[in-house]
């Protein structure tokens, strides 16, 4: 059973839609009657995975650190695993284990109470470790910077306890698609598809969120898009990408919030190929297999966030997020993922 990324993929026409009829009614437009969520409070921004989750008040900037880990382990084929050798049946190398890590820098300022811009700049090492048929092993890297996003935040509505807000992002194809790295077929040959950096488009990054809260609890949901605009330069376009999360979180004392979050996530494969990576590579290796690179996915993530409170609008703000999956369907035989860490430091200066 496919979750159809397709169907994920339209979830931005529904939001822009619901943005729509929100916006239109001018009652919904809350102004001067103070602000209505506490983000001053340790589940104040949503767990540490979230992305563009919140926005600030006027003048507020925020700055970011996060380290994101995932680690992948083995092979499947659809919702099954399969063994390296079933692999190598097929195919005369298997990837037998991946491991990227991600730092991102970000930075939000609020132009007004409603609109909130945000950038994030990336920077990723991915590390693959492979058999061969005849028995040899080999490891590829690949690291730099990825691509750069930028976004507006807007929001739509609020009201006591609840906050709707729609993002409008672009990731810019600052991350590289030509890697290269040495592997059994020769020196400084060209990395298969998960091994680059970038997606080499222009991606339109459409976001819908909700956030409530009571004294003691607050939860949310977020409904995000990776949508890919033409095709990169080396003529390819990478899978659209469909996530939808739930969260819910617990204050426990002033300063620590636990939450606990579902994640779902679809994608596509890949358009087109890479005229370095030709169908007979892609029948040596499934990494280099544009039909092999979609999948679903669908994690339970538990987290906590820990304020440490200077003033009111004034803070720092550690997170720790870890995810492991529950659910995944690849069009393999493709690596499957174990799990994942976000790791995460906001700061918001006094504002003047
Ligand atoms: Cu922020």
């Amino acid at each position: 059973m496919r979750l159809q990324y397709q169907n994920i993929a339209r979830l931005p026409a529904i939001m822009l839609a619901i943005a729509a009829i929100l916006n239109s009614n001018p009652a919904s437009a809350d102004s001067g009657s103070g602000h209505l969520m506490h983000t001053d409070r340790p589940d104040g921004h949503a767990p540490i995975g979230v992305m563009a989750e919140h926005i600030h008040r006027e003048g507020e900037t925020m700055f970011s650190y996060r380290f994101m880990h995932m680690a992948m382990d083995g092979n499947r084929n659809g919702s099954t695993r399969i063994t390296d050798a079933n692999v190598l049946t097929e195919f005369m190398i298997t990837p037998t284990q991946m491991d990227m890590q991600m730092h991102m820098l970000g930075a939000m300022h609020s132009v007004n109470d409603r609109l909130t811009l945000m950038g994030m700049v990336p920077v990723v090492q991915i590390d693959m470790d492979h058999v061969t048929r005849a028995g040899g092993s080999f490891t590829t890297r690949a690291s730099g910077v990825g691509d750069v996003q930028l976004s507006g935040l807007f929001k739509l509505f609020e009201r006591p306890g609840h906050q709707v807000h729609s993002g409008f992002g672009v990731s810019v194809p600052t991350g590289s698609i030509d890697k290269r790295d040495d592997t059994p077929a020769g020196p400084d040959q060209k990395l298969p598809y998960p091994m680059q950096l970038g997606s080499g488009t222009y991606d339109v990054l459409p976001t819908l969120t909700y956030n409530g809260q009571t004294m003691h609890w607050s939860w949310g949901a977020q409904a995000s898009a990776v949508l890919r605009v033409g095709h990169n330069d080396e003529n390819y376009t990478l899978g659209d990408v469909g996530n939808f999360t739930f969260w819910g979180a617990r204050r426990i004392g002033e300063r620590v919030s636990a939450s606990l979050r579902v994640g779902a996530k679809s994608w596509g494969n890949i358009d087109g190929a890479d005229p370095e990576l030709p169908a007979p590579t892609a029948m040596i290796v499934p990494t280099a297999d544009p039909n092999r690179r979609g999948g679903d996915r669908i994690d339970l993530a538990a987290g906590i966030n820990v304020l440490g409170t200077h003033g009111k609008t004034a803070g720092h703000r550690l997170a720790i997020e870890v995810g492991l999956p529950v659910y995944q369907h690849l069009d393999g035989p493709q690596l499957e993922t174990d799990w994942t860490v976000s790791f995460g430091w906001q700061f918001t200066p006094e504002t003047r």
